[in-house]
């Protein structure tokens, strides 16, 4: 069964011209097309390199991890996701095969129901060249390099580990039948593809045949890691459905940008703000920035409220930007635009730019962001004030929510 929906997107490829990557993405994509697969039933793991920059291709769901992490990455989306009809495919290069090589042979060792590709071009191609734990020692002599050290065989040391299958394809002619099976393979894949580095490798395929390790193929029969994934609670399984029950004017999309200090409510806000948008019919999403030191310095949080389903949460030019206190203020001002409306309190120095409010001195130290949040509704008619009112009614500190809401009327 072919899938309608394309794996890859229409972004350009970001590789050198003759580049294997190319070849390897193209064949990945191919193989879960032809296994059915669309672009919201697949993960796609990344790692760093050329062999990383796969992201912006993929029409999938995306996350690009540290350098040799990304397996780990894969096992942590594998165990949480908890649905046989998704599937967790990771993309690294040699350099990160060698980097993060405990974290295969842990997706090994418990069979984690995922594909690693490990796209070999026997060397590190981003930072220019260096040779990696899987460079051979045919190449690395051919690169005037004097390290005898034996490679690592990746694929054997996974089949060792317990992985469901793994294999090594060196004639890209196969890459997408091998894949496909790799990815229907239940439990841990590893499927190391071979790729050219035109830049700092060969030119052309058969001047790399010299080098290559040759093709081998393993399989282990072991049943899935089942008992860990049934164990894991999905972060799907407690989504909450708040039923429409009042009427928003937002015909498109709004993003906001709330910011104040540490201890000052702000993420909280934003995701009250989040329910009141999705209470009046909107889609909604909440993402939250703050320092590792979560009780000191800045708080930011970004919203989007949309009539239609958001599947991008990048926000670049927020349409409102709150700010309560100067450690907020001082991590949003640059993110202004012309079209920006901006809500900022009295105390924050502005320079007269922009018109300021006693958001803190009405609202107190805690309900200052409420209280911004109550007045851009009211004053922008969003949707009715009564959404966040609704939104508070049921935590156990509803009557201080409620009074910072509704000291927006004081303004
Ligand atoms: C944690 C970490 N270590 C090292 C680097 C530096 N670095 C960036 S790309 C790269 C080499 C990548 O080689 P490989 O994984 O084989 O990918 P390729 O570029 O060959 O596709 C290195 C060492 C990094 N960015 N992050
Ligand atoms: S440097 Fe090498 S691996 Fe990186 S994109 Fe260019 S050819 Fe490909
Ligand atoms: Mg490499």
């Amino acid at each position: 069964m072919e899938t309608a929906e394309k794996i890859l997107t229409n972004a350009k490829m970001p590789f050198c011209p003759g580049c294997g990557h190319g070849v390897c993405v193209r064949s990945v994509s191919k193989s879960l097309e032809l296994l059915g697969y669309g672009p919201k039933d697949v993960a796609l793991v990344s790692d760093i390199g050329c062999s990383g920059l796969v992201d912006p291709l993929f029409a999938t769901h995306t996350i690009h991890g540290l350098h040799g992490r990304a397996p780990a990455l894969g096992v942590g989306v594998a165990l949480g996701l908890n649905d046989p009809n998704k599937k967790v495919v990771v993309i690294q290069g040699d350099g990160g095969a060698t980097i993060g090589l405990q974290h295969i042979l842990e997706a090994a060792r418990r069979n984690i129901d995922m594909t690693l590709v490990v796209i070999n071009n026997l060397l590190y191609g981003m930072t220019g060249g260096q040779m990696s734990g899987l460079s051979t020692n045919e190449f690395k002599a051919y690169k005037h390099s004097d390290d005898d050290a034996e490679p690592y065989d990746v694929v054997n040391l996974a089949h060792q580990s317990g992985a469901a299958f793994s294999v090594r394809v060196n004639d890209i002619s196969n890459f997408t039948n091998i894949l496909k099976e790799a990815i229907s393979t239940p439990g841990f894949s590893l499927v190391e593809l071979s790729s050219l580095c035109t830049s700092h490798g060969m030119k052309k395929i058969s001047e790399m045949e010299d080098f290559m390790v040759a093709e081998e193929t393993f399989k282990n029969k072991r049943p899935v890691g089942v008992s860990l994934i049934r164990d894991t609670c999905s972060l799907l399984d407690n989504f909450k459905v708040l039923e429409p029950r009042f009427i928003s004017t937002i015909k498109d999309s709004i993003g906001v940008v709330i910011a104040g200090s540490a201890g000052g409510g702000i993420q909280s806000a934003a995701t009250m703000l989040a329910q009141a948008g999705m209470l009046s019919g909107l889609h909604a999403t909440m993402k939250g920035e703050y320092p590792i030191t979560v009780g000191t310095g800045f708080s930011v949080a970004e919203v989007i409220l949309s009539k239609k389903p958001i599947n991008f949460t990048g926000l670049e030019k927020p349409n409102v930007v709150i700010a309560v206190t100067d450690d907020g203020w001082n991590k949003v001002k640059n993110r202004i635009s012309e079209n920006s409306k901006v809500y900022v309190d009295e105390k924050i120095s502005t320079d007269n730019l922009f018109e300021t409010k006693e958001f803190l001195k009405v609202g107190g130290k805690k309900g200052a962001i409420l209280c911004a949040i109550a007045h851009w509704i009211k004053e922008s008619e969003v949707f009715p004030l009564e959404a966040l009112l609704k939104v508070v009614e049921d935590s156990k500190y509803a009557t201080a929510l409620q009074n910072a809401i509704k000291s927006a009327d004081e303004l």
